[in-house]
């Protein structure tokens, strides 16, 4: 106590006036550029369910934001495609979304990142993960259909992380359902409160455009799916006669009186609302004819939430501080067919990620830098000197990676919430050509290793099983095994229940159990042992005759989080 008085006293008579030094300023000046760039960065995946328009929107945005100039139309090869989100060919051949990619463009001075997801359930893993790279997202809804079983599970898992959503309700050129049905039943479906931000005139043969509720403006519909709609009407009122001499007294008619309930019905849209995922802005339009896009597009960069802080098994961490950290939520091996290249997938999370600075893999204790890490504008690969909380960057992987893994500037913490899945389908995997079964196991490892699908060995004649959650990713491997590695392979299914990596405190026990069930032992990439479980039935009978042993159904049994 006494010596701390001293010595304040003595650094009063002595210490010179405080002064900014030059480091200090340069840290401040850093720590500001930090602050802007968060600012002016807004990441979010736009999800559905299959074939509502996701793609397509995607490319329309792009198109918004000058990174392409005209879009092509999705599944239509009239127009040579620029820029696409498809960019796997087996994507295009089958005009589904098989994985999500990542692009990015400026649009009215942000940087704004956005994740295409599939939206086919099979493919669900990829687009969960990706759920855990956002800040936002946009929930695409096809006018006919309405709410999916797969729009509700997507739904949830948002509801969960509190994601914020806004909803964008496509195909309105096509006859749909009626607009305040649609929203009873998001509202229903979707445990979400709902708030037109515009409203269609009209649907289908009738749909003439749509009404901004917001600025109070028509937009009056053209189709034409490459170029930039710009017709716009600018009414003080809706009331205004003009408008009958545009869209007709009748479309005029019930569009004021449509939009008289809507301003009766709905309460005024709130932004916190919206942030703390309570509420959904809701807009109409045609993403293949680029319609009531730019609204949208104008609302969210208005409204969506700059880069979040994200919890680890630590401590949460903020975007602004000054130390980098990332992680990797998804893997792709040959991304580019010239270059067969691994890319890691990283979300920065908070401080400044550089080149060829040393980063600290968290899992593996080691220290690692990346000469060429890139950014993905449009579908177009740049290397970049640095990059922001937001960004998702690409980073060159020679098998350093697995999905969930955390870089620092040497702090010990992962992130957390990214899900690890339970395989549910398994076949043996078959050579269709001995001459290349080099390259089939290659192929099979990295693509496993991408962890969409597993690998398991059976020590009997090291045959190989492959375990997936969704039928369609045996055709997307072995599309990808014949395309991308020159090998020909053939799936044998297999009648397997559940996969169950077996750990227990009790050595003698868990030996014994690998004794007995040799049959159905089989072993991960790592060499852990797994129980191939035949069926729900023989799994709880097993649970009950070995309590001393630990059924876990995820590889990440250690920091297990199942979706
Ligand atoms: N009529 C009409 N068709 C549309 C519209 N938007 C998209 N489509 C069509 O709907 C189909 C599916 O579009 P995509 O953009 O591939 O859908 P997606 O949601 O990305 O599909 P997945 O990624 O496979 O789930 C394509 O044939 C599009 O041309 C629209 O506004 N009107
Ligand atoms: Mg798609």
């Amino acid at each position: 106590m006494i010596l701390g008085l001293v010595h304040r006293r003595k650094n009063r008579n002595f210490a010179p006036v405080p002064q900014e030094t030059a480091a200090g300023r340069c840290h401040k000046q850093e720590e500001m550029k930090l602050e802007e760039a968060i600012k002016s960065r807004k990441t979010f995946a736009i999800i559905s369910h299959p074939d509502a328009g996701k793609t397509t929107l995607t490319e329309k945005f792009l198109l918004f934001g000058g990174a392409i100039q005209t879009a092509g139309a999705v599944k239509s090869n009239k127009i040579k495609k620029t820029a696409t989100s498809d960019f796997m060919e087996i994507e295009r051949q089958r005009g589904i979304s098989v994985a999500t990619s990542v692009m990015g463009f400026r649009y009215r001075d942000t940087q704004v990142n956005i994740l295409d997801t599939p939206g086919h359930r099979d493919f669900a893993e990829d687009t969960y993960r990706t759920l855990t790279a956002v800040d936002s997202v946009i929930l695409v809804i096809d006018c006919q259909r309405g709410v999916e079983a797969q729009t509700e599970k997507l739904m949830e898992v948002c509801r969960m992380r509190n994601t914020p959503v806004i909803i964008f309700i496509n195909k309105l050129d096509r006859e749909g359902r009626d607009p305040f049905e649609l929203l009873d039943e998001l509202e229903d479906k979707l445990e979400i409160k709902t708030r037109p931000l515009t409203w269609p005139i009209g649907i289908g043969a009738t749909f003439q455009g749509v009404y901004n509720l917001h600025d109070q403006n028509l937009r009056l519909f053209s189709p034409d799916k490459t170029k930039i709609s710009e017709e716009t009407m600018e009414i003080e009122d809706l009331d205004d006669k003009a408008v009958n001499g545009v869209i007709g007294q009748e479309a005029a008619d019930r569009l004021r009186e449509e939009v008289e309930m809507v301003e009766g019905v709905y309460d005024p849209f709130e932004k916190s609302a919206y942030e703390s995922a309570t509420l959904a802005p809701v807009f109409f339009g045609s993403a293949l004819n680029n319609f009531g896009v730019r609204e949208l597009l104008d609302a969210f960069i208005e409204v969506a939430p700059i880069p979040q802080p994200r919890e680890t098994d630590v401590r949460p961490v903020h975007p602004t501080e000054k130390n980098f950290t990332g992680f990797v939520f998804k893997i792709h091996a040959n991304l580019d067919p010239k270059h067969r290249d691994r890319i890691a997938f990283l979300r920065i999370c908070s401080g400044r990620f550089e080149r060829n600075k040393f980063y600290h893999h968290v899992r593996l204790d080691k220290k690692l830098r990346f000469s060429n890490p890139s950014s993905f504008m449009a579908s177009e690969k740049a290397t970049i000197d640095e990059a922001y909380p937001g960004d998702v960057i690409g980073l060159y992987d020679s098998g350093n990676f697995k999905i969930g893994d955390t870089l620092t500037e040497g702090e010990v913490l992962n992130f957390k919430g990214i899900p690890s899945f339970s395989p549910e389908i398994f076949r043996e995997l078959e050579n269709r050509d001995p001459m290349k079964s080099k390259q089939l196991d290659k192929g099979i490892r990295q693509l496993t290793e991408e962890g969409v699908a597993q690998l398991f060995i059976r020590e009997l004649g090291q045959r190989k099983i492959i375990g997936t959650v969704g039928e369609l990713q045996f055709d997307v491997i072995q599309y990808r095994l014949e395309h991308e590695y020159g090998a020909k392979a053939a799936f044998k299914p297999l009648q397997y229940h559940k996969a169950c990596w077996i750990t227990s405190t009790d050595k003698e026990k868990l030996e014994e159990f690998l004794r007995i069930k040799a049959n159905d032992m089989v072993e991960d990439k790592d060499g852990n042992p797994v129980y191939l479980a035949p069926s729900e039935w023989i799994l709880n009978l097993e649970r009950k005759n070995y309590p001393e042993l630990e059924f876990h159904f995820t590889s990440e049994f250690k920091h297990e989080t199942t979706v």
